[in-house]
């Protein structure tokens, strides 16, 4: 039976799984939940997810959420082609740094995702911003030093590279979106992304309304 993975456009936890679905080869059905028309609330998707969030992902009958529980599962299930390094070693690091990128960066970048993408019409609160372009210029250092690496976690991309790219990603939408409110992404990390654009089945990821908007 197909897998069947709800997301909702430009959530960058629902990115990091569908990255996975698509590094794995796996054929899936996907559902595009909409945010506006409150899709993720309603009793239908509740029954999947209590907690109304995205992304969840049904297979064979089971019902997950939590993008990261999501990864091992799929990693557990459909070991080939792998998402996790070899050696309990690169294992460690490539979760950790995964754990770091939903825990730390994602913290970092809150404020300035709320005060750029947040406002359609770009009227953030200018001292926000500005107090937020230096948490995220600080997380940022941190991810530069991974970045060194051809993936975050080796030379072999993992849950590391799925977990902190799409927060990347949003980060560029605030530069194209809004130049002077963006926060510069240093050199590596660039280079890095860049890596990740060219994976060969990236552009099947690209949040549907990035397309047209
Ligand atoms: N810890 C969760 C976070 C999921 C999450 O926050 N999803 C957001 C979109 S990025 C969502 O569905 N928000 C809708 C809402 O809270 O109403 C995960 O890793 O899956």
């Amino acid at each position: 039976m197909a897998i069947t993975f709800y997301c909702g456009s430009g959530s960058p936890f629902a990115w990091k799984v569908w990255l996975a679905l698509e590094h794995k080869k796996l054929a899936y059905d996907l559902k595009v939940l909409s945010f506006d028309a409150g899709d993720v609330k309603k009793p239908e998707f509740l029954v999947i997810n209590p907690r109304g969030k995205v992304p969840a992902l049904v297979d064979d009958g089971v019902s997950l959420y939590e993008s990261s529980a999501i990864l091992e599962y799929l990693e557990e299930k459909y070991p080939e082609p792998s998402i996790l390094p070899g050696g309990a070693a690169a294992r460690a690091l490539a979760r950790r740094i995964a754990a770091e990128s939903d825990t730390y960066l994602v913290a970092a970048l809150r404020t300035l995702f709320v005060q750029t993408l947040g406002k359609r019409n770009g009227d953030g609160d200018p001292d926000a911003i500005a107090a937020a372009k230096k948490l995220v210029a600080a997380e940022l250092a941190v991810f530069e030093v991974y970045a060194e690496r051809e993936f975050l976690a080796g030379n072999a991309i993992s849950v590391a590279d799925f977990a902190a790219y799409p927060q990347i990603a949003l980060l560029k939408r605030v530069a194209e979106k809004q130049p002077a409110n963006a926060a510069p992404i240093p050199a590596r990390l660039t280079a890095w992304s860049q890596r990740i654009e060219a994976l060969p089945y990236f552009g099947r990821t690209v949040p549907p309304h990035w397309k047209t908007a």
